[in-house]
């Protein structure tokens, strides 16, 4: 009867998102509620997104998943068994209710397979593109980009990403994010339920065209401390991390999204490099201490200190934002016509061999977009 089963399927990608105000820290771990909201730029460049494909059929004989080509387990009641569990009640609540006509896909099997394009070895984080593309891929093929649904109706609303990024959310928080281009917040919301906890576009990509980012690959390795273990130690341990969550982030969050509206380089930058300069403060207050930059990323640190300072006093403005995540890879925002001039000054400090292969653990400058 196998044969005669259909196979339904959908392909979905998303990209990798940068934080200028950085997720640090849950209220609920299940949930995946944060403790402060958080402001990102999804990147644009087609080398770095993940690329997921979900098939359903009543045929399957389990669910099964694929990561790069590798079967992983499904762990039950872990993030991609609640994020799959969250999405077949929607299909059931949202479309097979409605419209008894339709396949019963959320009582079937998947078969998820998902690709990065970027080597993981890059050391950028795989999990806010990964269950952002897994998210969009089943909701698309579970026809949840229609809903609310009525079956005599040939219109279809547009995919409510926020909603989506509900689900996202729960794989791993910086996915919820990575559901739409451009300007992102992730508000941290209120309710207990995590119903009000989830990511709204503040100002579309084409927006600000002119703002890039540049990755430099410092190291390649894998991190010492994951976010997941490090943020709950900093919750548990950092007297800094109270105050940042209640003096620091809520205005940080309506001075850069005021930045941004305005496309006000000068006010993006500084509130992003301070954000980082926090994030990484409260990692050294966490006890025991977590560290993620190094002596390449501090460098990285000084050099774009002093670009801005011979800038702000030649034109009063600043040209260039490092940001660091839970690692010691930079990323520079910056605007179009500065890109030269800062991927030639840090060529200067740290030449890349371009003969040896590509993502050893010397410098990489990996992509402008
Ligand atoms: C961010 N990071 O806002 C911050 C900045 C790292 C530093 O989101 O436990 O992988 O899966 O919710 O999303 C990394 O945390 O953690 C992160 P989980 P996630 O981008």
């Amino acid at each position: 009867s196998s044969l005669m089963s259909p196979v339904y399927q959908v392909t979905a990608s998303a990209p990798v998102n940068i934080a200028c105000i950085k997720y640090w820290g849950k209220r609920d771990t299940t949930l995946i509620l944060p403790t402060n909201s958080s402001l990102s730029v999804t990147l644009s460049q087609d080398n770095l997104r993940s690329t997921t494909t979900s098939r359903s059929s009543s045929s399957f004989e389990k669910t099964r998943l694929w990561l790069n080509g590798v079967e992983e387990v499904i762990k039950p009641g872990a993030r991609l068994d609640r994020c799959l569990a969250e999405l077949r009640r929607m299909r059931k609540e949202n479309v097979e209710d409605k419209d008894p006509s339709v396949p019963k896909l959320s009582t079937w099997n998947l078969h998820i397979a998902s690709y990065n394009n970027f080597p993981t070895a890059a050391g950028l984080a795989s999990s806010a593109s990964g269950f952002a593309a897994l998210t969009a891929s089943v909701a698309a093929l579970y026809g949840l980009n229609a809903f609310p649904q009525h079956p005599s109706s040939s219109y279809s609303p547009p995919a409510d990403a926020s909603q989506l990024s509900l689900i996202a959310r729960q794989g791993s928080g910086s996915a919820c994010r990575s559901l739409f281009g451009g300007f992102v917040a992730w508000e941290m919301g209120k309710d207990s339920n995590g119903r009000d906890s989830l990511a709204i576009q503040v100002a579309p990509e084409s927006h600000w065209p002119s703002l890039h980012a540049l990755i430099c690959v410092v190291n390649s390795g894998k991190k010492g401390t994951s976010s997941t273990a490090g943020m709950q130690e900093t919750v548990l341990t950092s007297e800094l991390l109270k105050s940042r969550i209640k003096d620091v982030v809520p205005s940080r969050m309506s001075s850069i999204t005021q930045a941004i509206l305005a496309k006000d380089f000068d006010s993006f930058a500084k509130i992003t490099m301070q954000d980082s300069n926090q994030f990484h403060a409260v990692c050294l207050d966490t006890f025991p201490p977590i560290f993620y930059l190094n002596d390449v990323s501090r460098a990285i640190i000084a050099i774009i200190t002093e670009l801005n300072r011979v800038s702000v006093e030649a034109t009063g403005h600043l040209v260039a934002a490092y940001t660091f995540d839970a690692g010691p890879n930079a990323v520079i925002y910056t605007e179009s016509e500065n890109i030269k001039t800062i991927i030639q000054l840090l060529l200067n400090y740290f030449p890349i061999d371009f003969a040896a292969s590509p993502f050893n653990d010397s410098f990489q400058l990996f992509g402008v977009g």
